[in-house]
């Protein structure tokens, strides 16, 4: 079965003022998908001044993908704007064909299922999934069963017209009971983990936590630091699970621990999800920013992590910014100034593929145990 050809759909809403300009998200739109298996068929484009509520993107707008999407036989249109239920649902009607309409959140908890790997990630995906199905389950439910019962013959099909409601309240409950075994198991994850840290603590050994944007270059940090084994790739979200280590910075003891990258517009469900695995981060003495330094969009990417880490309540942490990949900074090219955040204590530029710029690194991670 050849890859699912795919339509990337942006919007730049004219009111909002931020910093992310269309095409930068619509290239990391585009590597999304691509690792998610897709292949990335045409782009389209608008300009709004706001969002239309049946269908997001302008009605004019909609019939022109629909014609696109048929001329190039794509199979999914993927929206990189968050969907309401009703959106979906109306864009899928307006579509036809079979064509599947995701946004960018269903996009990423479809990339963190494929590649979730301990018992713990799993659990926190499927939740975070299975939240973002509900609504959209029970309104479709709703919709076919209001549709069954009003007109005869309707487009509504086999096996959707028969139990209708009975159906929807069966599958309701069923997954609201998936979603409370869910977090009943996460509660007991967490609640070990934090006997765990505990421990730690009591131990004295400090914890400093390995934090950026993704594919910044955290796991090829750790790697290069503690001799672990952790799999670093050049794609997005290629660690979802966090991996602790321990190593010696000057006379002192210090558990570096490497976590999932943050990315702009981040499903809020999956971000609650991953709570329990964030809980490193949140309790982390330290934390160390990585930031791809040649990347052209560093300083929003250091500015969304840092906005990521205070909705986790994570303010005012020691934080060492490590300026990484600067073997691939053409000469001359200014550093990017992603020093912002006032509780970072210094920026440090470094390679952590060719383990240049280490020294200085290893003086910061003594001083901060010191402290
Ligand atoms: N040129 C260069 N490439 C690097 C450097 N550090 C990391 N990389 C590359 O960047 C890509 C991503 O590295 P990872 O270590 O997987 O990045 P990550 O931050 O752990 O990514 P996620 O786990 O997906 O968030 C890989 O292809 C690395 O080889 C560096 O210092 N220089
Ligand atoms: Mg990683």
């Amino acid at each position: 079965m050849g890859a699912e050809r795919v339509l990337i759909v942006g919007c730049e809403i004219t009111r909002d003022t931020g910093e992310w300009p269309l095409e930068e998200s619509l290239s990391e739109l585009s590597q999304l998908a691509r690792t998610a298996g897709l292949r990335v068929a045409g782009k389209e484009r608008q300009r709004l001044a706001s969002p239309n509520p049946a269908t997001y993107i302008g009605s004019g707008k909609a019939s022109q993908i629909a014609e696109r999407a048929f001329a190039l036989d794509v199979d999914v249109v993927l929206f990189d704007n968050e969907l309401a239920p009703n959106q979906q649902r109306n864009l899928e009607q307006i579509l036809g064909d079979g064509i599947k309409v995701i946004d960018r959140s269903a996009l990423i908890l479809d990339v963190f299922a494929a590649h979730a790997r301990s018992h713990e990630g799993k659990i926190q995906v499927e939740l975070a999934q299975l939240e973002y199905r509900l609504p959209r389950l029970t309104r479709m439910w709703t919709h076919l069963a209001r549709q069954a019962g009003g007109r005869s013959g309707s487009n509504s099909g086999v096996g959707v017209r028969g139990p209708g409601e009975t159906q929807l309240e069966v599958d309701r409950r069923r997954v609201r009971q998936r979603i409370a075994r869910l977090r009943r198991d996460l509660t007991n994850i967490a609640n070990a983990r934090s006997e765990h840290r505990e421990r730690r603590r009591r131990n004295r050994i400090p914890v400093a936590a390995l934090v950026g944007y993704a594919n910044a270059g955290k796991s090829t940090l750790m790697n290069a630091l503690t001799g672990a084994n952790v799999r670093a790739e050049n794609r997005l979200f290629a660690t979802l699970d966090p991996t602790t280590r321990r190593i010696q910075v000057g006379k002192k003891s210090l558990l570096l621990t490497d976590t999932v990258g943050f990315v702009q517009k981040l499903p809020s469900d999956l971000v609650a999800a991953f709570r329990a695995t964030l809980e490193e981060v949140i309790e982390a003495d330290l934390l160390i920013h990585v930031v791809d330094a040649c990347h052209p969009m560093a300083r929003q990417q250091a500015g969304e992590v840092v906005r990521a880490l205070r909705e986790l309540g994570v303010v005012d942490r020691p934080t060492i910014t490590v300026l990484n990949k600067v073997d691939q900074l053409e000469d001359g090219t200014p550093l990017p100034d992603v020093m912002d955040s006032s509780d970072s204590v210094r920026a440090i530029a470094l390679s952590a593929l060719h383990q240049h710029g280490f020294e200085e690194l290893r003086l910061a991670l003594e001083q901060a145990v010191q402290r």
